[in-house]
């Protein structure tokens, strides 16, 4: 970075470490903000404690559940936030139209707290009011009868909901008969579930905990651990304390990727000193993970072709297809386009590949800077052949690490939210339940919105988040939401989604994780599955947020009652006591043997993960190799102008959800309207940071605009620029998409940046 600039209201570069005091100071001013300061130290020490709570942050696991409180200041405010003090009762909703809450930004309204009533939206005031909870199911349940066809609705999850409220909305949807599951996955790791099918034979992480401490070499592609999965960082502090290489990928410096300074360690504390991460920071193109990816493939065979015994040949001819048309794709590709679209030099690549070469077992770990592309699912598919070529999956310390969203959303997948059921669990479902579910596949996210764009939906459910803000493209969506004739919304607090009401829109409030759920046979637990594929239960032990609020089990299983009178599953018995629940989970999904026992153990148990014994449940048995079509995504816009687009989540935010207004690690306090660009970019267009820009996509088809912006100088790849997300997804077109998973294209949308003119 230059040294003199102007200076620019609220962007203040930061120079420490990530964590450290000032994680501390971070979570003492969440409690202090959100809670009772009395009940939160015990709230926060019993998060992933057993008989605790699952932490609501993130998906990585804990390596002992018996240990002491592990310190995470992300974690933290996820807690704090849901335990709140703060509550949007009936007489708020009375002194609030709709009209009126929807001018609020997204950080306001979820800022007012949990919401305390069951709540039903009055057109001729435009506000929402108390309603019975048996009178808004019965209501609901007649809308739904009332459809053409059960395909006209939409059920969509966000990945918090536990294993058993999951399970029962799925029931619920295919009893009533669709396969219509929009899904928050769908937006995130959709790629994932695709891609890993294909190569290894399924769509899942195959590390644990263990791997890391085995491991020779870690590979960190696309994700900012530092904010997205915080405990990970301990485990990369370690791996970097053993000096074990982190090699990352990633347009823009994170600082939590470069330094680190462990609040759990005494020293560092102490000393305010820290542990470097990356061993090489690789500053890649935004979308240039493909062509990355292959250089260093490519190198990895010409090393092999020079001296020999880098690939692990056994591995190759017992266990994978495909060997020789990946190898003919490499040798096709050329080093120059490599270079130019990875925006790093043959020699960095080629360097990647010799340390590759060394190590004995390599992890692979990757986020949403791989997925949220149009090549997604062929991105991942790619670290999947980097890692077969040397046999990295079923051996200690090695295998492919995706860093799932949500805290359960890999579980969700397991208990059957999915609008492409195999037909195995179908038949499972009708020999159980005695119905017969719908075989036709249903709607992913995207396709969701589509259909309520285009008014062939008509209803929408939701099982927790915030659909039309997580989704791209609000100029279309909010008025799809509008024009539905019903929407429904289990939530904890008040969001956008739940404002854009439809004909007739409910709010249901619900337990949170931290919350103590009483039903007829006593204290209930949930159960979730980590990143890592354990399965451990969860429960919570404070005093509700209202004494109106149900569970989310209770909710759907009155709804699903309310709806079906001819039903043939015993819904208020099975809200009545989770255990009957996992009993049919057992019986109707593969994996879950001995379901209610297993989760007695502190750390509950492994789903079955056949690649890691290298079984490959693919249709030919083994594991197979891919071969990316070209080196970029698809992008064919010539527009010397064009720069590539990510949007990010800031350090004080959850998804839709915006704690605060400040992004630590990237220097910037109290706002959000920010597009991060590199010198070079900012010069050759006659910009000086702290401008006010437009954004402009540049997508065929698309006049989307974004307007007023500031551009700040940043240490990111040139040719790529960083922006905010939910904000900037005004500029996402809704078909800009990875086709073969649906993904939205959130990371690197080609765009064009205007000095914006003061009228
Ligand atoms: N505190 C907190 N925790 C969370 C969440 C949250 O919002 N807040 N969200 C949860 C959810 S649902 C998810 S999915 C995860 C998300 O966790 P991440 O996968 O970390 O998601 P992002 O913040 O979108 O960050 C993506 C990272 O990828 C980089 N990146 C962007 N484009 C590219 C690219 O083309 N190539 C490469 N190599 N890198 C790129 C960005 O610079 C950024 O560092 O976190 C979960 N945990
Ligand atoms: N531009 C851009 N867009 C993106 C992304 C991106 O990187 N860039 N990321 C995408 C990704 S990875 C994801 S996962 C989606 C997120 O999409 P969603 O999962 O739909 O969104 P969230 O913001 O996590 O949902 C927040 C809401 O969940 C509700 N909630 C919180 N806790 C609970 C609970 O315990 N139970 C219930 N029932 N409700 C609860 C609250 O009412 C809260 O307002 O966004 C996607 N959108
Ligand atoms: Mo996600």
């Amino acid at each position: 970075m230059t040294t003199k600039r102007r200076s620019v209201p609220g962007i203040h570069p930061y120079d420490g470490p990530a964590g450290g005091w000032g994680a501390l100071k971070a979570t003492a001013i969440a409690v202090r903000t959100q809670m009772d300061n009395l009940t939160a130290p015990a709230t926060l020490l019993r998060t992933n404690q057993p008989d605790g709570f699952d932490c609501p942050g993130c998906a990585w696991p804990d390596k002992e559940k018996h240990s002491t409180f592990q310190f995470c200041e992300n974690g933290a405010k996820a807690v704090t936030w849901e335990a709140t003090s703060k509550r949007v009762t009936p007489e708020f909703f009375a002194q609030n139209t709709v009209s009126s809450l929807l001018e609020r930004s997204d950080f306001e309204l979820e800022g007012y707290g949990r919401i305390t009533h069951p709540m039903v939206y009055d057109r001729d005031s435009d506000t929402l009011r108390p309603v019975e909870w048996d009178v808004a199911f019965n209501r609901i349940g007649e809308i739904l009868r009332g459809l053409d066809s059960p395909d006209e609705a939409e059920f969509y999850t966000s990945g918090r909901a536990s294993n058993e409220a999951a399970y029962l909305f799925q029931l619920f949807a295919r009893e009533f008969g669709t396969n219509n599951f929009p899904d928050c996955s769908n937006m995130c790791h959709e790629a994932t579930s695709v891609g890993l099918p294909q190569s290894i034979g399924i769509g899942k992480g195959t590390v644990s905990l263990d791997d890391f401490d085995e491991t020779d070499l870690i590979i960190s592609i696309g994700h900012n651990p530092g904010t997205n999965h915080p405990r990970m960082m301990g485990t990369l502090h370690e791996a970097a304390r053993r000096n074990v290489p982190i090699i990352v990928f990633n347009p823009l410096r994170e600082r939590a990727l470069e330094r680190f300074a462990d609040p759990q360690s005494i020293i560092e504390m102490a000393t305010y000193s820290s542990t470097n991460i990356a061993s090489t920071y690789y500053q890649v193109k935004a979308g240039g993970d493909a062509a990355a990816l292959k250089g260093i493939i490519k190198a990895l065979l010409e090393l092999e072709g020079e001296i020999g015994n880098i690939l692990d040949q056994d591995f190759i001819a017992e266990h994978t297809q495909g060997f020789d048309l990946l190898a003919a794709d490499m040798a096709a590709t050329r080093w120059d386009d490599i270079e130019k679209e990875a925006g790093l030099t043959r020699d960095d690549l080629q360097k990647v590949a010799a340390l590759y070469a060394k190590s004995k077992a390599t992890i692979v770990t990757y986020g949403m800077g791989v997925t949220q592309h149009n090549k997604g699912t062929a991105n991942v598919r790619l670290i999947a052949d980097l890692l077969l070529l040397r046999g990295n999956f079923g051996k200690p310390g090695a295998g492919i690490c995706p860093l799932r969203g949500h805290s359960n959303v890999q579980g969700n997948r397991t208990v059957g939210i999915t609008e492409k059921p195999s037909a195995a669990f179908l038949e499972k479902i009708q020999q159980v339940f005695g119905f017969t579910p719908p075989k036709e596949h249903g709607h992913d996210a995207v396709k969701a919105m589509e259909a309520m764009v285009d008014g062939t939906a008509k209803a929408l459910i939701c099982l927790g988040g915030n659909f039309a803000v997580a989704l791209p493209d609000p100029e279309k969506c909010f008025p799809a939401m509008q024009n539905l004739d019903l929407s429904v919304h289990i939530g904890t607090k008040l969001n956008r989604s739940h404002l854009l009401v439809a004909k007739e829109t409910y709010v249901f409030p619900c337990l949170g994780r931290t919350e103590l759920d009483l039903q007829d046979s006593g204290r209930q637990s949930i159960t979730v599955e980590d990143s890592m594929s354990m399965v451990h239960a969860s429960s919570g032990k404070l005093k509700p947020a209202s004494e109106w609020l149900l569970s989310e089990p209770a909710i759907v299983a009155r709804m699903a009652k309310a709806t079906l009178p001819q039903t043939k599953v015993q819904w208020i018995e099975l809200a009545g006591d989770y255990r009957l629940i996992r009993d049919l989970i057992e019986k109707t999904i593969p994996g879950f043997d001995k379901y209610n026992q297993r989760i007695e153990a502190p750390n509950g148990f492994r789903m079955p993960l056949p690649p890691t014994e290298r079984k490959w449940p693919t249709p030919t048995g083994k594991a197979i190799f891919s071969v990316f079509d070209g080196i970029t995504e698809d992008i064919s816009i010539d527009d010397p102008e064009m720069l590539r687009m990510i949007t990010l989540r800031s350090h004080d935010q959850y998804n839709t959800t915006i704690y605060a207004m400040d992004d630590r690690y990237r220097g910037v306090f109290g706002r959000r309207d920010i597009l991060f660009m590199n010198d070079v970019d900012l010069e050759s267009r006659g910009l000086e940071h702290g401008d006010l820009v437009d954004i402009e996509t540049l997508v065929a088809g698309s006049h989307q605009r974004l307007e007023n912006i500031t551009v700040i100088a940043y240490n990111i790849a040139p040719g790529s620029v960083g922006a905010y997300y939910p904000e900037a997804n005004v500029l996402i077109p809704l078909n800009y998409i990875d086709k073969e998973s649906g993904t939205p294209s959130y990371k690197s949308l080609p765009i064009r940046v205007l000095k914006h003119l003061v009228s």
